[in-house]
């Protein structure tokens, strides 16, 4: 079956999880936009009350779009989340980010007593890095340190995200801007020593974190 359809089963599997009253930690992208719109749907004609901890603005809006009350991570912790991944190792180890949503994800899933990560199957690999460079988020003032710094660390190629309509860099929600590094090897410590270069915001590593895979 296709990957969207992969999609779409991953998306109305982790609607059925959804029960009355649940505060659920909503990720971004493509998969987790389809389990919204699955979850919408479940919760209008079962008559359920959840509240949703988007990870961007984006997703804020399509929840709210889908009748999906709001909340923040200010006022209410998750009982559980769901996110998509862009790699995801025999370890349960993820490289996310393509969506550039990294900061707030890792926030939500840090926050969240079980994370659910969706996923079809091309998103499995045998090492991290196979498929995707590691999208590191950086002050803007940063860049030329942070790039050197990683170079240090063994990554290869580093290029700045650049926007498609419009000039320049992707700018993140946070107001920085996000770096795409390739790296031939990603050791287990990577995300923690990342996150001592100074001016690196986040990483689209998550190694470690106690996630469940939900696939087909
Ligand atoms: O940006 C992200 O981390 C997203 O979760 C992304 O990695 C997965 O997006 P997809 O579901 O559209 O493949």
């Amino acid at each position: 079956i296709s990957n969207k359809e992969q999609k779409e089963m991953v998306a109305n599997k982790i609607a059925e999880r959804v029960k009355e009253g649940d505060v659920i930690g909503v990720g971004s992208g493509s998969t987790s936009f389809l389990a919204i719109q699955a979850i919408s749907k479940k919760i209008k004609e079962e008559n359920i009350n959840i509240t949703a901890i988007p990870t961007s603005q984006e997703v804020s809006l399509t929840c709210s779009i889908l009748g999906v009350p709001v909340s923040s991570l200010l006022n209410l912790k998750p009982d559980w989340s769901f996110d998509g991944a862009d790699e995801v190792d025999p370890n349960k180890n993820l490289i996310k980010g393509r969506g550039g949503a990294m900061f707030a994800e890792k926030l939500v899933m840090k926050s969240s007593p079980e994370n659910y990560i969706l996923v079809d199957e091309s998103k499995f690999v045998n090492n991290l890095g196979e498929k995707f460079s590691v999208p590191i988020e950086v002050d803007p003032r940063a860049v030329n340190l942070v790039e050197e710094e990683l170079m240090k660390m063994g990554g290869e190629e580093v290029k700045l995200r650049l926007a498609t309509s419009k000039d320049g860099p992707i700018i993140t929600e946070s107001g920085n801007v996000i770096l795409d590094v390739n790296f031939k090897e990603i050791h287990s410590n990577f995300e923690k020593e990342i996150k001592l270069i100074p001016g690196i915001v986040e990483s689209g590593l998550f190694i470690g974190y106690p996630v469940e895979i939900f696939t087909t």
